[in-house]
């Protein structure tokens, strides 16, 4: 029986970034993820019929907030529902499934590198029938349809085993439980030469793959393991967990810390990688060589080739703002577009369909291409071992290799968290007022050839998109960029972006935070982060 249940709107559901993310608490409260979710159904248009795709990355709350959602897609009238088996399914995964489907869109239970359990956070993204996270436009839709919601449907009847594998029945609407790792498995083999990453393995390679008790666990152990060969054990924290052993599923070299130390010096093995909740973000490290992502997008797309599924060239590259310019070095040595869009995975959408680009990412560890429409950690880890396969170098050799012909952008992320929201919305208005009037300026890191706050026209749909982030631009092709995150849930995270570039001539073996020591005494004397927040430094620097 379907039944309309009366409801009061919360003010507060606005999707940030990356769908909409609140502390746990928040989502338990009465009604909360039903308003929302009937206020996504509202605002997507006619599905009637139509399948839908459900999975999270098994954090606290994932496999409850399923049971309640398949039980609201039924009641508003979807045809087939495509569930992971226990409720798992990786961004990227969720992303393929849409397409092979063809399904009308689906829903991404997580709240990715953000801790999880009954203290932690829990989150909600809808994708549309391409596979990616649905436009600004879309996202504002479902913000206003929050704050005007009266009802939504659900349907009673009992929970559904989630457990089991195979097709039923829901009120005449199809419910299928599949397993979460077959078919992306199936796409990365048509992508990657598996052969060449198997001998690689067989010839004594070494990898050690943290999934950080999140999503990737199972995907890693059959896809690295079971069907390449990488040693028994090179899987390691390959249990998803609710709480993701009680720490932040974010692959970075501060909550990644066991395998970066593990890298340095000559006993560990010869990679290292890992990746966040919801699998759509990657690290990667060689032996004595943390490779920023910024980077690795660069040498992903300079070497993408080497795959069989790029095997033809790669059409463009894209990138958001904050990440460092050195993949524009490779386009332009390709004689390819590289985009600049604002931050969030939502921004190359478009792109990707319009078939402009076949590669892109981010500064914070998320590289992907066109066979999904989302970030994706374990592609870019076996792209990386395809191209180790095939160049038959290490990681610090490529690395290197890559800076004596490109140059080298050194690049680093300073996020101060948790900050009082207030402040550092003062902090960064002063600093808009300011750019102006920096332009021109003399300065140690350099002179000052723009300050703006970036805009973005997409070259497809002509939307506009606003004050996603200050920049102040340097001759010599440095730059310092300042915003807030939309990701967080505890006050506001200010994110510094520094970036000096280093050409072939120049000295390119410098300690990264020496190399941008002028920029970061720049940013502080233009910005005052330490100063306002009477903070040492900020909490995570990548
Ligand atoms: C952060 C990153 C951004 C990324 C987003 C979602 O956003 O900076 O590059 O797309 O997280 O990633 P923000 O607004 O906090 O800077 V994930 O792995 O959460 O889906
Ligand atoms: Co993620």
């Amino acid at each position: 029986m379907i039944n309309t249940i009366t409801t009061a709107p919360y003010p507060e559901q606005k999707p940030g970034t990356s769908g909409m993310r609140k502390r746990v608490v928040v989502f338990q409260q009465n009604h909360y993820l039903e308003n929302y979710i009937q206020a996504i159904f509202d605002s997507i248009g006619d599905f009637s019929g139509q399948t839908l795709v459900l999975g999270g990355d098994g954090r606290f709350y994932n496999k409850e907030a399923i049971q309640t959602v398949v039980k609201m897609a039924v009641a508003n009238g979807f045809g087939k529902i495509i569930i992971g088996q226990n409720g798992l399914l990786s961004t990227p995964a969720v992303s393929h499934l849409i397409r092979k489907n063809k399904a009308y869109g689906g829903l991404v239970f997580s709240a990715s590198h953000n801790p999880g359990g009954p203290e932690g956070d829990f989150g909600v993204k809808y994708n549309n029938g391409s596979g990616g996270p649905v436009s600004e436009t879309i996202n504002e839709a479902v913000y206003a349809r929050t704050l005007e919601i009266e009802q939504f449907k659900i349907l009673k009847t009992d929970d559904i085993d989630l457990a089991t594998h195979g097709v039923s029945d829901m009120a005449g609407t199809v419910i299928e439980v599949v397993d979460p790792v077959k078919d992306y498995a199936a796409l990365m083999q048509t992508l990657f030469d598996f052969d060449a990453i198997r001998a690689l393995f067989e010839g004594g390679f070494t990898l050690q793959f943290d999934a950080m008790h999140a999503i990737t666990g199972p995907y890693a152990t059959l896809i690295l393991q079971d069907m390449l060969g990488a040693a028994k054990g090179s899987v390691v924290n390959g249990i998803p967990l609710p709480d993701f052993g009680g720490k932040h599923p974010d692959p970075n070299p501060v909550h990644a810390k066991a395998l970066c130390d593990l890298m340095l010096g000559d006993e560990g093995p010869d990679f290292g990688a890992a990746s966040d909740g919801d699998g759509d973000r990657n690290l990667i490290v060689g032996k004595n060589q943390y490779v920023t992502p910024s980077d690795s997008l660069a040498i992903l797309a300079a070497n993408a080739h080497l795959a069989p599924g790029y095997k033809g060239g790669i059409k463009g590259i894209a990138r958001s703002m904050p990440t460092s310019a050195a993949a524009d070095r490779v386009a332009d040595s390709l004689g390819i577009k590289c985009y600049e869009t604002p931050t969030g995975w939502k921004y190359f959408g478009n792109l990707l369909s319009a078939g402009k680009i076949s590669i892109c990412g981010e500064e914070s560890a998320g590289t992907g291409s066109d066979h999904v429409q989302e970030k994706d950690g374990l592609w870019a880890v076996l792209l990386w071992l395809n191209i180790l396969a095939k160049r038959k170098q290490s990681v610090v050799e490529i690395v290197r290799e890559h800076w004596q012909t490109y140059g080298r952008n050194y690049y680093s992320r300073h996020d101060y968290e948790a900050v009082d929201t207030q402040l550092a919305d003062d902090l960064l208005a002063k600093l808009r007022a300011k750019l102006p009037g920096l332009v021109g300026q003399e300065t140690e890191a350099g002179k000052i050839t723009y300050g703006d706050d970036f805009s973005y026209d997409d070259p497809i749909d002509g939307s506009h998109s606003a004050s996603q982030g200050l920049r102040i631009g340097f001759e010599n092709g440095a730059r310092i960029v300042a915003r807030l995150s939309g990701t967080g849930t505890v006050g506001a995270t200010i994110r510094l972006y520094l970036e000096r570039y280093e050409p072939r001539d120049g000295d390119l073996g410098q300690e990264t935070q020496t190399a941008l020591k002028s920029l970061i005494a720049l940013a502080e004397e233009l910005i005052g982060v330490k100063s306002a927040t009477g903070r040492a430094g900020p909490n995570v620097i990548t």
